[in-house]
């Protein structure tokens, strides 16, 4: 599919806002700016179950919620099995002539911890069992909803209060757990990473996503400017730099073959990307060496993916 650079491309209503304005995220949050644009895309027939996460606790205060959606409440550890659910209900009442015969997305959406940490046995579930629905992990690389604690999708080196740098620890001490390539193993149709800082990639990557037949899982990096320690009017630019850097590299994976949707001519260091964040201020030289190195690592190992397996 071409990547089209109008939103008319890709919705037969641009205008349409699915989040209503006067939700409480922070200034600068780039992850409600993911959910603006996907639904865009998703439009009006979807259904969303949402685990417990800052897009939960910014969207919905009780008795208020800016969603112009049906959406459900699940518990932080299985939004995959709610709309599994769902979709497996849709069917039935489809089969048995009780509701029309139209298209619904049926969409989960929980954090990375919610996606990485709690919510993994539900998703794999769900990927396994082959429903047909889109999984959108929104990652801020942190539980930040509640007090900016270390997931796993946290990075190497980053600070967050569970994991403190100091005298004896470096921070995070594990590394980013891959979790698009944990969906891929799972062979189901379509799996992407994603960053509205690319928002045109990432609308086209929503759109493929309604179009397979079963599973769709999207991975999107949603830069927080609270937890990350950086100026809330950057948060656009620090996305781009996590792509740039090869930091997050932005690829599909459609029926088992990679391919990177945005190739930069070469990698700018990783320093560029980190420097100013404050969650990594503590880092020393040889530290961000050591995390380069990996980087570039991951990186050739991407390529090669990509190259092995085309078609
Ligand atoms: C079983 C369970 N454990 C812990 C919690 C408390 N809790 C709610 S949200 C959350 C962190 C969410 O982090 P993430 O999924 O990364 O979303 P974010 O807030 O970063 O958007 C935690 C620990 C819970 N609700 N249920
Ligand atoms: S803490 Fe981060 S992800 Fe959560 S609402 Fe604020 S900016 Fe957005």
């Amino acid at each position: 599919m071409k990547i089209y650079k109008t939103l008319e491309r890709y919705t037969e209503k641009p205008d349409a806002e699915y989040i209503a304005s006067g939700h409480r995220a922070c200034q600068g949050c780039a992850e409600v700016l993911a959910l603006r644009l996907a639904f865009k895309v998703l439009g009006k027939n979807t259904i969303l179950a949402m685990a417990t996460g800052c897009m939960e606790i910014i969207s919905t205060p009780l008795p208020l919620t800016c969603w112009r959606l049906p959406w459900i409440h699940v518990a932080f550890e299985n939004a995959a099995a709610v709309a599994s659910g769902i979709e497996s209900a849709i069917r039935i009442l489809r089969q048995k002539g009780k509701i029309p015969d139209v298209p619904i997305n049926v969409v989960g959406i929980a954090g990375d911890g919610g996606t990485s940490d709690i919510g993994l046995q539900a998703l794999s579930g769900a990927l396994e069992r082959g429903h047909r629905m889109i999984y959108i992990c929104l990652d801020n690389e942190a539980y930040m909803n509640t007090g900016i604690q270390r997931s796993s999708a946290t990075p190497y080196g980053a600070f967050t209060t569970t994991s403190p740098p100091g005298k004896k620890s470096i921070g995070q001490s594990t590394w980013k757990k891959d979790m698009p390539k944990i969906a891929a193993a799972h062979n189901i149709p379509y799996v992407a990473t994603a960053c509205p800082s690319y928002p045109f990639d990432f609308l086209n990557k929503v759109k493929k996503a309604t179009m397979v037949n079963g599973p769709a899982y999207l991975h999107v990096l949603s830069v927080c400017p609270t937890g990350w320690r950086i100026p809330s009017e950057l948060a656009i630019e620090y996305g781009r730099l996590a792509v740039r850097s090869g930091f997050f590299p932005l690829y599909e994976v459609e029926n088992g073959v990679f391919r990177l949707t945005y190739k930069p001519e070469s990698l700018i260091p990783v320093k560029e990307y980190m420097k100013g964040q404050g969650r990594f201020r503590h880092l020393t030289e040889k530290e961000i060496t050591e995390i380069q190195e990996r980087i570039n690592k991951e990186w050739e190992r991407l390529l090669r993916l990509c190259e092995a397996t085309k078609p």
